[in-house]
């Protein structure tokens, strides 16, 4: 029997790459969509799921030898449904190495600064001084937009020139940056000719398109 997962999400990029990646292995899974702009996500059945209160967060109903299991953290889920499917992740140790390294590398790194970098140009409270984080952010996110284009123009795709998991990982990040944050011109993303040549490929694919829209609010 196909398993039926279900999704907790909201279309912001942490919640769009696991969504990309349930399309583009065309699984079978129903969507519930978490406003954190209302506290959906500190409710007690949320909390009962994802105890850190932050979207995305899936269940495989059958995964924990036959129970159910829970899963927090975009990059644990895109890890577990790519190993489980044995697609978008390398079997070959040096290419899944790499892989796992750009993956840990929009975690621990592209992510937060680039959220930090919105935060402060675009939702903080203009009451405040922003001008310290707003230039600490966008020179930290320039600089993290230039090693993924000097990665990009050595091949086809971020790790290597195999499609996988890292690259899901990082796309809604890239579209996050120009459509939420307005910040094409002041992050001159167009002078990233990898990354815009990349982004012109991915976003040409049925499944990565359905993905970046599920749980739009
Ligand atoms: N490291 C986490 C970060 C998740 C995260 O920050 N989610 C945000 C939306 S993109 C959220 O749920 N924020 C709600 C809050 O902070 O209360 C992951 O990748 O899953």
């Amino acid at each position: 029997m196909q398993t039926l997962y279900q999704l907790y999400s909201l279309a912001t990029p942490n919640g769009q790459k696991v969504s990309i990646l349930l399309e583009e292995l065309q699984l079978s899974y129903e969507a519930h969509l978490i406003d954190i702009s209302k506290g959906g996500q500190f409710t007690p059945e949320f909390i009962a799921i994802n105890p850190n209160s932050k979207i995305p967060a899936l269940i495989d109903p059958t995964g924990d030898k036959g129970k159910k299991l829970c899963i927090m953290e975009s990059g644990a889920i895109l890890v577990y449904l790519a190993e489980k499917y044995k697609k978008f992740i390398s079997p070959d140790p040096a290419t899944r190495s790499k892989e796992l390294q750009w993956l840990f590398w929009q975690m621990g790194g592209a992510g937060p600064m680039f959220g930090q970098f919105g935060h402060f140009t675009v939702y903080a409270d203009k009451k405040h001084d922003l001008s310290y984080g707003q230039l600490r952010y966008k020179t930290e996110a320039i600089r993290l937009l230039t090693v993924l284009d000097t990665q990009l123009s050595k091949h086809s795709y971020v790790a290597s020139d195999q499609l996988s998991i890292a690259d899901f990982a990082i796309l809604p990040w890239i579209t996050c940056l120009d459509g939420f944050y307005h910040a094409r011109e002041s992050l001159g993303l167009d002078q990233f000719n990898h990354i815009n040549r990349w982004c012109t490929e991915l976003l040409s694919r049925k499944g990565l398109q359905k993905g970046m829209t599920i749980c739009s609010r």
